[in-house]
């Protein structure tokens, strides 16, 4: 056995959406890994690069010509070390010359193929005897903002929580029943409604923000009470996507409605205490520590998760924890670039007491390594949606994960909510 890598080959394949993206395959001399990077839609600013200036030719050119040669011959099971050389071979802040997308399917295969050269499954390569702690699925029912063409609601996703589950699997069943029941209730509330899904799988529709809210607690609590165990419900606003610098306001584009920093607060705690929410992700524009510490502040027994405003960036993250910004934080490999990196965020926030959501993106392939890591890593919650390839494909593979684990698996701790 042994894990050296041998080879790295680098391919074009493409994501749910049919936007090109990077695959790479490691090849140590006894193991194999292979992963296909994701795309965001509504992206944050502290993102890094996807791809150098030319596009994914160049990213690809840029393995072959400028990489491999770096790779080749590193040992497979020393993540730090191949992390800390694409970093180096890069030598900028944001992986803008080979690509942060480049990076992240190198680092993620490499994991994969030290795993494979174990004969181990990643999650146990990565999180050890520890890691038999399954995630709560958070599963987007309804989909907004910039996640869709149209008319729907202004908030970018309408999410489900059944965290009162025992297992995985009866929490996946819930999501699944609880996006049918809401197709069924969309139908009747609006009539030209033809059964239209975004790319995260989630339903469009001809609504607005209360009407997705009542139609989502309707099927919740249908589920719930049909289930035996609690379902609640979650956003993301996605509110930088809404945020006008200029003046100053969110822009609620179907309300037809502007609202300031202040009346954005009220709106948001007024829904979180109206229909009982459970999950706030990016209720302000991604610069407003302020106004998401206020917030924070102001709730209890709800998770207030910054995305764009972490960008699973450590620095980012613990400017957060220094003014108490929020409580969650959404971890997006590819923001950050490298699986160390990420680590390294998931960490800082666990020493701080806020909870990692491992998360997918809108634009996304059936790899299925986020499976993995929301187990090795202990997230509590992953984002992965509800149907839809992209989204099954990591969800199957967490029902897989909790069986391979029999008695030792168990639900993550949620006691918070
Ligand atoms: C988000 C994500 C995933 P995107 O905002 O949380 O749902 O969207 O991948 O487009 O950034
Ligand atoms: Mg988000």
């Amino acid at each position: 056995m042994s894990t050296v890598i041998e080879d790295i080959i680098a391919r074009k394949v493409f994501n749910n959406r049919g936007e090109e993206t990077i695959e790479i395959d490691i090849i140590t001399t006894s193991g194999f890994g292979r992963v296909s990077a994701p795309a965001g839609q509504s992206r944050g600013k502290a993102e890094v690069v996807y791809y150098p200036q030319n596009g994914i030719d160049q990213a690809l050119k840029k393995v072959e010509e400028l990489i491999a040669s770096e790779i080749i011959g590193l040992d497979a099971d020393f993540q730090a070390e191949i992390d800390r050389t694409l970093h180096e071979i890069d030598g900028s802040k944001d992986f803008r010359i080979i690509g942060g997308n480049t990076a992240f399917a190198i680092s993620l295969a490499t994991a994969e193929a030290a795993a494979n050269s174990y004969g181990l499954l990643l999650f146990q390569y990565l999180g050890g005897h520890v890691a038999h702690e399954l995630p709560y699925p958070l599963g987007n029912v309804i989909s907004g903002g910039n996640h869709t063409q149209g008319k729907s609601p202004d908030v970018q996703e309408f999410l489900a929580l059944p965290h009162g589950a025992e297992s995985f699997l009866e929490a996946a069943t819930a999501n699944a029943q609880i996006h049918g029941r809401v197709g069924a209730i969309l139908k009747k509330r609006d009539k030209l409604f033809n059964g239209g899904r975004s790319d995260e799988g989630a339903w469009v529709a001809n609504i607005g923000n209360s009407e997705a809210l009542e139609s989502l607690t309707e099927a919740c609590e249908e589920v719930s009470n049909e289930l035996g165990f609690g379902c609640h419900l979650g956003i993301d606003v996605a509110a930088s996507s809404m945020w006008n610098g200029k003046r100053k306001a969110y822009v609620y584009q179907r309300e037809g409605k502007e609202r300031d920093a202040g009346e954005q607060l009220e709106f948001v705690l007024g829904i979180i205490r109206k229909y009982n929410l459970v999950y706030v992700e990016d209720p302000f524009n991604e610069e407003d520590y302020e106004s998401f510490a206020e917030l924070t502040r102001k709730t209890k027994n709800c998770l207030v998760c910054g995305d764009d405003l972490f960008t699973t960036n450590s620095e980012r993250l613990s400017r957060g924890i220094k003014t108490c910004a929020a409580n969650a934080v959404i971890i997006k490999v590819n923001q950050v670039g490298t699986l160390t990196d990420a680590w390294e965020t998931v960490e800082m926030a666990k020493r701080n007491g806020y909870l990692p959501v491992m998360s997918h993106r809108s634009g996304d392939t059936c790899d299925w390594h986020i499976a993995h890591f929301s187990v090795a890593f202990k997230c509590p919650i992953i984002k992965t949606g509800v149907v839809e390839g992209a989204r099954i494909a990591k969800i199957n593979e967490l029902i897989r994960i909790e069986e391979f684990l029999g008695d030792r698996a168990k639900m993550a701790n949620l006691k918070m909510l």
